[in-house]
């Protein structure tokens, strides 16, 4: 049996360093194994959960695209188009919505943390969110979902949701169960300005990330400018627990050198961190630099992206509109 592979990636402005370790390498190591059937989508729906600018949400819905073929994933062998496009996912997620329970989403901490003092202030949406996601991936049958840390608990309650409506409506497996794929080691990349918040999009200052889009110059600055602690690197990566800084910056650069913390570690001891800072540049540019010029040309070749989109919407939606017609029959609409 295939397996069928689901996610979706915000077009809310550059994606980072965090987004490309955390889960589009990932996606680019599925889409490379015939096994799976993936699909990959641009979540213009949730997006719109916080404020966002006409033009600017076109431009990064198009970028979000580049930025997924830059990094390898084949648009011939998947299927990749925007949420919005698929009228089924705004239906499903009201259905479903009739199904979750207030006392889930009141648990969930993304929202907690997003909506922070002025929860009276955040829209519906960035509350119900969740449940959209739940539409995404329940409507495709997925069976594996590959994203960063922060999505397990989203993922749980899509769980849940799925397992309620198949209860409630004696559906059987009506909606499959999907299984969370998420990296054992660095599936949280940390700011690069604080280690104990995650890198993020939406962070203001943009010394804290890495954007794909970085050149070598930006890359190298915003290294030497990360923070770190006075010790330096010590000879067990037990040692890194106390060192929030330290030990994202050796993770960054175990996950791109597919090295284990341990064997970094070993490599670095007792080096000061200008000398690891050094070598970290040196990986980060020889793996951005070729997606950063990718992003940049395909950005200018509009027509490409929207052909892509337009062939992803048309697979996806006959899809997403049968099983969303059966979950209308089930309900009990006429
Ligand atoms: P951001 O916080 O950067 O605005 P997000 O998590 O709100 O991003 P997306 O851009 O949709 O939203 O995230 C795309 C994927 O990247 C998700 O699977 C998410 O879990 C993952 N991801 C985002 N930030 C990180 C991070 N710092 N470390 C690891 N994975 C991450
Ligand atoms: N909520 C996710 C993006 C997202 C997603 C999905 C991920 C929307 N729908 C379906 C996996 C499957 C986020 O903010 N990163």
């Amino acid at each position: 049996m295939k397996k069928r592979i689901f996610s979706g990636v915000q077009p809310t402005g550059n994606l980072h360093l965090g987004n490309y370790l955390g889960a589009i390498k990932n996606f680019v190591e599925l889409n490379n194994d015939n096994n799976n059937d993936c699909i990959f989508c641009v979540v213009d729906l949730h997006a719109i959960t916080v404020k966002q600018d006409p033009k600017e949400l076109r431009d990064n819905i198009r970028e979000t695209v580049a930025t997924f073929i830059a990094c390898g994933i084949n648009p011939e062998k998947s299927i990749i188009f925007n949420q919005s496009s698929v009228s089924a996912h705004s239906e499903a997620a009201w259905l479903l919505s009739c199904v979750a329970r207030m006392g889930w989403l009141n648990r969930m901490t993304q929202f907690k943390e997003k909506a922070g003092k002025d929860k009276e202030k955040v829209s519906v949406g960035l509350y119900s969110y969740p449940i959209l996601m739940a539409a995404d991936i329940l409507l495709y049958e997925a069976t594996h979902v590959p994203v960063g840390e922060d999505q397990k608990q989203h993922l749980e309650l899509c769980r849940d949701i799925a397992q309620k409506f198949n209860n409630d409506y004696f559906a059987g497996d009506f909606f499959k169960v999907p299984e969370p794929l998420i990296q054992k080691e660095f599936s949280r990349i940390m700011s690069l300005k604080d280690g104990t918040k995650k890198m993020s999009k939406s962070e203001l200052s943009d010394l804290s990330r890495i954007n794909l889009t970085d050149d070598e110059n930006l890359i190298i600055n915003k290294i030497k400018k990360a923070k770190t602690d006075s010790l330096p690197i010590p000879s067990n990566s037990k040692e890194l627990e106390m060192r929030p800084e330290a030990k994202n910056l050796l993770g960054i650069y175990s996950s791109l050198t597919n090295l284990s913390i341990d064997e970094s570690v070993k490599e670095f001891s007792g080096k000061n961190f200008s000398q690891f800072k050094e070598k970290l540049s040196q990986v980060l540019v020889e793996k951005i630099n070729p997606i950063s010029d990718k992003i940049k040309k395909l950005n200018n070749d509009k027509e490409y992206l929207d052909r892509i989109l337009l062939n992803g919407q048309k697979k996806a939606n006959e899809f997403a509109t049968n099983k969303l017609k059966k979950m209308q029959e089930i309900i009990g609409f006429l």
